[in-house]
């Protein structure tokens, strides 16, 4: 059999199969540094049929292949083993939007496409895409449907899932299927697309899809708001559902400490209040009347909760670049978190109604066990999904830390157990969670996702060591 490398090059092209050190280096380590991986090649196939000719070259000679799109995983999917047995293939060159639909709303475009180019194009065709995170700058369409990734809106539109019509997915064999359906409705069988959704490229390479187009807001009003803990965010936040209805986009929740740990680190970030809070909230609404009708709403809503107690301190944007300033309060934190060090990070999701408690006894079980450990908290209270990220005790040596890190993760999962909730709200099992997943999923769970795994991927080719456990493969 020819060389697996030279097969590749032959397929796609010398240029696009790297296999340098310093070629491979940027995608051989995830965002957060706590991977490092190595590969016989990256490949950067262009198109469906070159991923298509990648897989079955892939697929002859038995070598496993990491799909990467962005790079910017949180749980380490997108970085191979370290054996060096991996190819990694990088969606990148698969950048075109296909098509604008203005009358079906939908777009379709190449999985390589960055998450903030679609948003882009939707707002060039006088429409909108809402999905909003972090990392859209770099991030791609691709590694949003293999994660299912939430973010900020996810209040008012859903996940990734919610926002998907169709797919075109090359399997592992390297047979193309063609799901790329602009339907809203389609009852034949079995929903494929949502197989492949969330499946963290262990079922498929995904190459194309159909998003959903919203209506444009042509009003926002933002508000950062003080709050005395989780369960006073809650209460405010069903007030202003209550007074604001679905025009409520974001209610983004963050703690005074997690607020400190922002000024610290992010040079631009600055307080709009007076004083630092226990905590706080970004809220953010949308809808199509003017502005100041909806600023209006919002100070109403915020009025009646700053009269009955529940809102110590409140600021309301009054432009554009007042609400992008404390968005990008809001957007700092995983930068300052990873510039602060090494954090046990848990993205965790749970009943709205069980957050409050959630939290305050998470503090108190972490604290046990890590005198003056320091839980920095925010996230998509809306959502149920909280990031429970967990920082040293100041002074702490990193190792020490990271030799309790387990056991504090343990500690945040049982309590999320005793909730039914999820160890994983957006983030994905990647390789940080895989382990755990006997301990939080139920059997029968199990055993079905490894058939399915089994039936699409036979050879166990894709993303290997990611999402499903190999100790518990029937
Ligand atoms: P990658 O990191 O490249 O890959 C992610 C996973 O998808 C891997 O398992 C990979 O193998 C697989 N994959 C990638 N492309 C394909 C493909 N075409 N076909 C099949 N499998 C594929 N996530 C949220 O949900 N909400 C947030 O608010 C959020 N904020 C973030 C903020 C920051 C600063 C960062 C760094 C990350 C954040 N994330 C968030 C995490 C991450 O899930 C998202 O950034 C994004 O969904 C990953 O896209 P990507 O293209 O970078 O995928
Ligand atoms: C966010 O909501 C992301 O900002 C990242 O999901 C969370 O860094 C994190 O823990
Ligand atoms: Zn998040």
């Amino acid at each position: 059999m020819a060389d697996l490398i030279a097969e590749l090059a032959g397929a796609l092209g010398e240029a696009n199969v790297l296999v340098s050190e310093q070629d491979q280096a940027p995608f051989l380590t995830d965002w957060l540094g706590k991977y490092r991986g190595a590969a016989r090649a990256v490949i950067r196939p262009g198109s469906a049929d070159d991923v298509a000719a990648a897989m079955r070259i892939c697929a002859r000679h038995g070598a496993p292949v990491v799909p990467q799109g962005g790079n910017t995983s949180m749980s380490g999917g997108a970085t191979p083993d370290s054996s060096g047995t991996a190819i990694v293939l990088s969606l990148a060159r698969l950048n075109r939007i296909r098509d604008i639909d203005t009358v079906s709303n939908t777009i379709t475009v190449d999985a390589g496409v960055v998450l903030a180019k679609v948003q882009q194009a939707a707002q060039a065709a006088g429409h909108f895409f809402p999905l909003s995170l972090g990392a859209e700058g770099s991030c791609t369409i691709g590694g949003n449907l293999a994660a299912n990734a939430g973010g900020v809106a996810v209040l008012r539109y859903g996940t990734m899932r919610e926002l998907t019509l169709g797919l075109e997915v090359v399997l592992a064999d390297g047979r193309i299927w063609d799901g790329l359906t602009a339907l809203r409705k389609d009852n034949t069988g079995y929903a494929l697309r949502d197989l492949f959704i969330g499946s963290e490229g262990t079922l498929g390479i995904i190459t194309g899809a159909v998003l959903k187009l919203f209506a444009r807001p042509h009003a926002r009003a933002s508000a950062f708001v003080a709050v005395e803990n989780t369960a006073a965010a809650l209460s405010l936040l069903a007030a202003v559902r209550d007074r604001c209805g679905d025009r409520l986009t974001a209610f983004e929740f963050m703690t005074g400490e997690c607020l400190s740990l922002i000024l610290r680190h992010i040079g631009d970030a600055r307080l709009p209040l007076s004083a630092m809070p226990q905590a706080a909230v970004l809220i953010e609404l949308s809808d199509q009347d003017d502005e100041p009708a909806l600023r209006e709403r919002l100070e109403a809503a915020l009025a009646e909760s700053i009269e009955s107690g529940l809102v110590p301190d409140a600021a309301i944007a009054q432009d554009g670049t007042q609400a992008k300033a404390f968005w990008r309060i809001r957007e700092g934190v995983s930068e300052a978190l990873v510039r602060e060090g090494k954090a046990a990070k848990h993205d965790v999701s749970m009943p709205v109604s069980a957050m409050a408690d959630f939290v305050a006894a998470a503090d108190i079980a972490v604290r046990t066990v890590a005198p003056g450990v320091r839980p920095i908290v925010f996230g998509h209270l809306g959502d149920g999904n909280l990031h429970y990220n967990l920082l040293p005790a100041e002074g702490q040596a990193p190792e020490a830390f990271a030799a309790l890190a387990p056991e504090l993760t343990r500690i945040v999962h049982d309590e999320i157990g005793r909730r039914r909730g999820s160890i994983s709200a957006e983030h994905g099992i990647g390789q940080l969670r895989v382990s755990e997943m006997p301990l939080r999923k139920a059997p029968l769970e199990l055993e079905l996702m490894h058939q399915l795994k089994h039936l699409l991927d036979p050879a166990g080719l894709l993303n290997p060591g990611k999402l499903l456990p190999a100790a518990t493969r029937n």
